[in-house]
């Protein structure tokens, strides 16, 4: 039997992505519900033809639901994703709220399929699944393929991140600013403190006491879990920038054993999921643009970092779509492997 669905978050970005990836890959259902707070209720969408009404999420709204599809942010997923659990859903939830917990597999299907191989549809048994930070997936899709040839023991992220991982009022909130600044007008700041348009800035995410973001803290933290490898040295600097909805990164490797470029390139070439955009003769490499609406991860700028002796380091230079690859696209997958 199809199973049934709940999505949870239905009117936000990544919510309402949810609802293009299950329609575009044909994800079976026998019903599915549209879950959002008291503010969305009522509201009404129409999804593969049919009308549904977004009803309240309350602690009822799970009896029945085989895989509940969560991005409602970090205090929903942690107060309603163990409810949900409890009624026998599988949960993939995309907020940070279970990732770091142990027993709750944090999961890339193209990278560690295997952390969740012991959870089953159907047997009844509910469970927590959680889908890793955007910047987390958009980065270990391209840079596992490589790891797995020759390990990878240091790893330094800089990241260059869209409006999309803010939400779907950061998105506005850039469109509008760059009209307001257009017109010389004073732009609006309601989610970020400070102008986006025509600007750039450290990630909002909290600073801790070490001086790293909780975005950088997630690069290192889940690429441990995700790789489960306690040693791998990861650093990052996260910014966020005036692009719509995809992330950039620029990644520097240094491998246990030598590995060339050459090599690397056609790694990648193979690696599912990622596409290799690489033409130096034209200086034609991965954009933001060239990446949106896609589900691949682009990867080019391969080359060997001349700061390190031998073929032991690479830099690399990855784009991804945030909100699909990055959260309801790796979600879905997720959910797929439950079928
Ligand atoms: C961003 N990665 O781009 C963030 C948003 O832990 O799921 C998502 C935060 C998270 O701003």
């Amino acid at each position: 039997d199809a199973p049934s669905l709940a999505v949870v978050g239905v009117t936000g970005a990544v919510g309402q992505e949810f609802l293009s990836v299950l329609s575009d890959r044909s994800f079976p259902y026998r019903s599915i519900k549209m879950l959002a707070s008291k503010r969305s209720a009522g509201k009404k969408l129409t999804f593969e033809d049919n009308e549904y009404v977004v009803e309240e999420l309350t602690a009822d709204s799970f009896n029945g639901v085989n895989i509940a599809l969560f991005s409602a942010g970090g205090s929903i997923s942690k107060e309603f994703g163990p409810i949900a659990a409890n009624c026998g859903s599988v949960v993939v939830d995309n907020s940070s709220a279970f990732r770091m917990d142990d027993g709750v597999p944090l999961v890339i299907p193209e990278v560690n399929p295997d952390a969740m191989s012991h959870i089953k549809l159907g047997s009844g048994k509910g469970a927590l699944i959680a889908n890793p930070n955007c910047s987390t997936i958009i980065c270990l899709m391209a840079v596992t393929p490589l790891h797995q040839r020759s390990k990878v023991l240091r790893m330094v992220v800089s990241t260059y991140q869209a409006a999309s991982g803010a939400g779907a009022a950061a998105m506005e909130e850039l469109e509008l600013q760059t009209r307001e600044v257009l017109k010389g007008k004073k732009p609006t700041c309601k989610i970020f403190k400070q102008q986006y348009a025509f600007n750039l800035f450290s990630h909002n995410a909290p600073v801790l006491s070490n001086g790293y973001n909780e975005e950088e803290m997630k690069l290192v933290k889940e690429t441990r879990k995700i790789w489960n490898d306690k040693d791998v040295k990861v650093t990052a600097t996260c910014i966020r920038v005036p692009v719509m909805r995809a992330h950039a990164e620029s990644v520097n490797l240094q491998f246990a054993n030598p590995l060339d470029e050459d090599e690397a390139r056609e790694i990648l070439k193979k690696a599912p999921g990622v596409v290799v955009i690489d033409d130096r003769v034209v200086n034609n490499f991965p954009t933001p643009l060239e990446v949106s609406n896609k589900d691949d991860v682009a990867v080019g700028r391969i080359r060997r970092d001349v700061s390190q002796d031998g073929n032991y380091g690479l830099d690399i230079f990855i784009c991804g779509d945030q909100i699909r690859k990055g959260a309801a696209l790796n979600a879905v997958q997720i959910a797929e492997m439950l079928l």
